[in-house]
């Protein structure tokens, strides 16, 4: 239903995504938005691109008198490092006249677990740069452009998403920490590292600041949470439309992210069934059946049931280190040290948020899926339809147990 595209190199001259499949009639805030961009770029253990970097979108297409039209909208992330970079990252033959920045030499050590070895041998690059701009997370700032469009149309149905960041290294929030949405969503954007936990954070920072000294890198884990998610987005019927797959594959393609858990993931395997299924009582009243716990992360046979959404990522370590790994250049065929960039020390905040934009999307997708409609009207008279359904089944059983 919904698709985005992205294109741009980390040191060109800009982003730019095209978002295809969103109805008409959806009022957009382009401040929300780019707030979205904002919070992206911070996070305690960024490099020194964020200061100058101050990411905006610039509306191209598909947004009409402040509301989508129906046509794709495509949006445009221009970077300030640009000029820079003109004399490396030139798209003419030839370096044009009044090229600004620097000429750097071309890179040939390939950092372990980046993109450089297996992409410079994939598309036949013997200037690793043209495998990084592409592969450098930068990438991400549009997809939190569009995830943020997606979430306005979310938004627009009472569906909030938040998340905090529960783990840096080996610093993590105590296993049976449940934060809930109120709390996450209460995270203060000043916070260095968006945990819900003072203490935990201060060690979290006191850990990136070692790494930092130590020329290392540090990954961690995050949790986004949706809460307001109606029953019944996604399917058990067919594979591709499990919705726990499809959230699982837009996290794990975000840049560095290694696994991901749904509710309480990995754990499942180690508790017995008592203790990982949330049991399903009668409501107080009428509705739907409640559940006192919500291990499932909101998700039965890959279909919403009601609860919030609860997904955590693993992040591994950034791959640029200040005191680099053992490399080969690939030039010269003799083991070196792998190249340096400018880079961060951990970007696991950042990820977050870049997060929040993919399961944003992934989640209005099935929406639409379920409620879908040309215009904001239409989806809401479908979405009217379904909730009179549910309440109308379940106040109907309601009435049945009371005789
Ligand atoms: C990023 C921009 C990049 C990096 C980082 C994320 O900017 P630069 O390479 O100019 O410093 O800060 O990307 C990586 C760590 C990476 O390995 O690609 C951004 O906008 O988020």
């Amino acid at each position: 239903m919904l698709r985005f595209l992205t294109a741009g190199e980390s040191h060109g001259q800009a982003l730019v995504v095209t978002i295809d499949g969103m109805p008409a009639a959806l009022e957009i805030d382009v401040d929300a938005l780019n707030a979205q961009l904002r919070r992206r770029q911070g996070g305690y253990g960024r490099g020194r691109r964020m200061a100058i970097e101050s990411d905006h979108v610039e509306v191209l297409a598909g947004i009409r008198h402040g509301r989508t039209t129906g046509a794709p909208i495509a949006f445009l992330i221009r970077n300030r490092d640009w000029v820079n970079w003109q004399q490396t990252m030139h798209v003419e033959a030839e370096m044009p006249e009044g090229a600004t920045g620097a000429r750097r030499p071309e890179v040939t050590r390939p950092r372990p677990g980046h993109a450089d070895l297996a992409g410079a041998v994939k598309y036949g690059h013997e200037d690793i740069r043209d495998v990084l701009e592409r592969a450098s997370a930068r990438e991400t700032a549009a997809r939190v452009a569009a995830g943020s469009l997606a979430r306005q149309l979310l938004g627009r149905f009472g569906i909030q998403i938040a998340s905090h960041v529960s783990a840096i290294g080996d610093v993590m929030l105590s296993e049976n920490r449940v934060v809930s949405f109120t709390e996450a969503a209460a995270i203060s954007e000043e916070a260095p590292l968006r945990c819900v936990d003072d203490d935990v954070q201060k060690r979290m920072m006191a850990a990136i600041d070692r790494a930092r000294d130590a020329g290392d890198t540090l990954g961690g884990a995050f949790e986004i949470i949706a809460r307001g998610v109606p029953v019944g987005l996604g399917s058990y019927a067919q594979w591709d439309r499990k919705l726990d797959g499809r959230l699982g594959q837009a996290l794990m393609c975000i840049h560095a992210i290694k696994a991901v858990g749904i509710g309480i993931g990995p754990e499942v395997a180690i508790r017995p069934g008592s203790r990982v299924h949330d049991e399903i009582l009668p409501p107080p009243e009428h509705g739907m059946p409640v559940r006192p716990t919500n291990n499932a992360g909101g998700l039965e046979g890959g279909v919403t049931n009601g609860e919030d959404i609860r997904v955590i990522a693993f992040m591994k370590p950034i791959s640029t280190l200040m005191k680099p790994l053992r490399s080969v250049d690939l030039a010269t065929m003799v083991e070196s040290l792998a190249a340096i960039e400018r880079s961060d020390v951990c970007a696991v905040p950042a990820a977050a948020v870049v997060g929040e934009a993919m399961v944003a999307f992934v989640l209005a997708d099935a929406f639409l899926e379920k409620f879908g409609g040309d215009s904001i009207e239409e989806i809401e008279r479908h979405y009217a339809v379904t909730a009179e359904q549910v309440r109308h089944r379940f106040a109907a059983r309601g009435t049945i147990a009371r005789l």
